[in-house]
């Protein structure tokens, strides 16, 4: 009696197949003529439903009422289900790169994000909970940070899918700044992709200082003295790019070059400086440099100390601050090609290496090294160590100090000046200095000691027990201004003579007392400090000489510092301004600020050349003619011009000292278990 067809006409318009209860044989669609008006179907319907029995009238009206209380069920439940395949379907195919254009169009009618509910299974908590790490921006206090949904969660109102929203366009703009940009301290450069991956023998390299860089502050505005100090940069890198671009030294007034190691040293020496000026161009250029021509295979004697102190650790600070890898990947390499100066019998390294053929000698006419050069690389092997997870760095130069610790000829911790490579005695017994040769002996022994945490007692021992030699053999006061000076003795005798170099000491002391040490080291620092700056004020040019020789008596209108013919000249160290910035750091007294800003005006008034950069000088004494000697030192860019920028800054987070120590080139390297 029922039978269900789809059927269609041959000659009618194609329809759409349906569901029809045939009534009667003999109206079947297609039998007889085809009569289908709507009068004729309504009478033929009533028709045939007043030939039913009762009985079957109530099985038929049954039915149709048990089918619309189905249709009712089942349209509540479909609808959700359709609603949600609707929905489904409009969200993906919504991109990430849509989300902030739909945001900003019209964030309320966006869809719940059910394409990533689809991938995992719940809602996508990892990129809500999770957003990627960036390196330098932490983005509020964990307390603000975004919370994890439910994991069951469907976001049940428009408040919650906005929300969701705009999270996941925030993890998108996190996340693309995390690919593309490293930023710090106003520079931004793109990172490294050509990164290699270490080396078997190399464990998980230590991530760069910056990585751990905590909450980014509002940065300190640059005050009118910092600025001054970068113009003088710029106009030094003007002179070494346009004459000496690639080689080691400008010679400012030939507008050429001189070579040292043949290694870009005056390049390499200044880019942590640009980094921390903010010169974003210049170290971006320089960069190239590192990346395309610096090569290490070259058939070329260095001097252990100084490629240590000037490549290793300008490598390893610029990769610290700008967190690319193409700069340990150079660091690494060098430190290698250094390696070879530690095989000696005594294992007291020799003075130079040929990082082309893997051979170490001593100088041609002794077998001693310098006690400062081998006791000042260790920051920057121990570094290297710590980045590479190879312990090979940090062990020959750990070796050497642990042996110097246990040497006789000391006096009151005080050292000689030379040790020997056979032997590992100390020679030349006797003379006792803070000036070259010896001077960042004492430095590395308390810088070691805060890099290492303030745990390695013997560095600590070693460093205390020669501030008290300096004191009980080297300090004395000159006789007009009383100024306290650090002298030098050589065989029982004393000497008023300090090198321009001692004054890296009250930058020390201050360090030392910042991190706890004996607070007379202050008192002496601020004495120290005060004398050091008489060096430059009591000199015609307002610059000191290299050597200066103390007045030890009290006759009236005489200075304090004398000065001898061959000891005049400036190289534009940097000892004086590098403990400025000590003292202004702990004390925020100004007139550390004042005197670093007059020695600043005055090596623009007598060294600095007008076609492009400044030259070392052969006579402060004399300001009409200083007698240029045609040389920049690397130092001015890597040292000085840094401390200078740093002592005019009044922000404590640039380069807090608390998180880095300054290796004695100004190059700073992170404290391990900073404070
Ligand atoms: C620099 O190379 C270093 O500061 C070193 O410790 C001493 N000499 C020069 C700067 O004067």
């Amino acid at each position: 009696m029922y039978s269900g067809a789809g059927a269609a006409t041959a000659a009618g318009p194609p329809r759409r197949d349906f569901i029809s209860v045939t009534l009667g044989p003999e109206e079947a669609v297609g039998v007889g003529g085809y009569n289908n008006s709507k009068a004729w179907r309504r009478r033929s319907c009533w028709r045939k439903w007043k030939q039913l029995s009762r009985l079957q009238r109530s099985v038929i009206l049954f039915l149709f009422a048990f089918l619309a209380v189905c249709g009712v069920i089942s349209y509540t439940s479909m609808g959700e289900v359709w609603k949600g395949i609707t929905n489904k379907s409009l969200d993906d195919q919504i991109t990430e790169q849509e989300i902030p254009r739909l945001k900003l169009a019209n964030p309320a009618v966006l869809p719940v994000p059910q394409k990533a509910d689809a991938n995992h299974g719940d809602y996508p908590e990892l990129s809500l909970q999770k957003p990627p790490k960036l390196p330098h921006v932490r983005r509020g206090p964990s307390n603000l940070q975004i919370k994890a949904p439910q994991r069951d969660t469907r976001l049940k109102n428009r408040h919650d899918t906005m929300r969701a929203v705009e999270e996941l366009v925030e993890a998108d703009k996190v996340e693309k700044t995390e690919k593309s940009i490293i930023s710090w301290r106003g520079a931004v450069i793109e990172p490294d992709q050509s990164s290699e991956p270490p080396s078997s023998k190399i464990t998980e390299p230590e991530k760069p200082s910056s990585v751990e860089t905590e909450d980014q502050k509002e940065p300190v505005p640059i005050n009118e003295r910092q600025l001054a100090v970068i113009e003088a940069f710029r106009h030094a890198w003007k002179g070494y790019k346009d004459f000496a671009w690639g080689h080691d030294e400008l010679k400012p007034l030939s507008k050429s070059y001189s070579e040292w190691f043949g290694l870009g040293l005056t390049l390499i020496d200044a880019l942590d400086t640009m980094w921390i000026l903010g010169l974003k161009e210049e170290f971006e250029e320089a960069r190239k440099w590192v990346a395309n021509d610096l090569a290490f295979d070259k058939n070329v004697d260095v001097n252990l100390f100084e490629s240590t102190i000037r490549i290793l650790g300008g490598l390893l600070s610029t990769y610290h601050l700008s967190g690319d890898s193409l700069f340990l990947e150079k660091a690494k390499d060098i430190g290698n090609r250094l390696m070879p100066a530690f095989k000696t019998p005594s294992k007291i390294p020799y003075s130079d290496v040929n990082i082309g053929r893997g051979t170490a000698h001593p100088p041609r006419w002794t077998s001693d090294s310098t006690v400062a050069e081998v006791t000042s690389i260790q920051l920057e092997f121990r570094e290297l160590s710590r980045l590479t997870g190879d312990e090979k760095f940090q062990k020959a130069v750990d070796d050497v100090m642990k042996h110097v610790h246990t040497l006789s000829g000391k006096n009151d911790g005080l050292v000689p000046m030379f040790i020997n490579t056979n032997s590992g005695q100390f020679t030349h017994l006797g003379v006792y200095t803070l000036g070259a040769r010896a001077d960042s002996y004492y430095e590395y022994l308390l810088k070691q000691w805060i890099q290492g945490g303030k745990k390695e007692n013997e560095l600590l021992e070693d460093y205390m027990r020669a501030i008290e030699g300096v004191k009980k053999h080297l300090l004395q006061r000159s006789g007009p201004k009383k100024l306290t000076f650090v002298g030098e003795l050589a065989h029982g005798h004393f000497s008023a003579k300090m090198d321009h170099l001692v004054c890296f000491l009250p930058g020390t002391l201050a360090l030392g007392a910042h991190n706890g040490l004996a607070a007379d080291h202050m008192k002496l620092a601020e004495s120290l400090i005060e004398t050091c700056y008489q060096m430059y004020a009591q000199v015609e040019t307002g610059l000191s000489p290299e050597i200066v020789h103390f007045n030890l008596h009290a006759q009236k209108g005489h200075k304090d510092v004398e000065i001898k013919p061959a000891d005049r000249h400036n190289l534009l160290r940097p000892e004086t301004v590098e403990s400025l910035f000590y003292m202004y750091r702990f004390t925020g007294d100004k007139k550390y600020q004042d005197w670093g800003w007059e020695i600043l005006q005055n090596f623009n008034r007598y060294t600095r050349v007008p076609t492009g950069g400044y030259t070392s000088i052969n006579n402060v004494q004399n300001p009409s003619n200083p007698e240029p000697r045609d040389k920049m030192e690397s130092f001015f860019l890597g040292e000085t011009l840094k401390y200078m920028f740093l002592l005019f800054s009044d922000d404590i987070d640039l380069i807090n000292l608390d998180k880095y120590v300054f290796n004695t080139e100004a190059h700073p390297l992170p404290i391990w278990v900073p404070a």
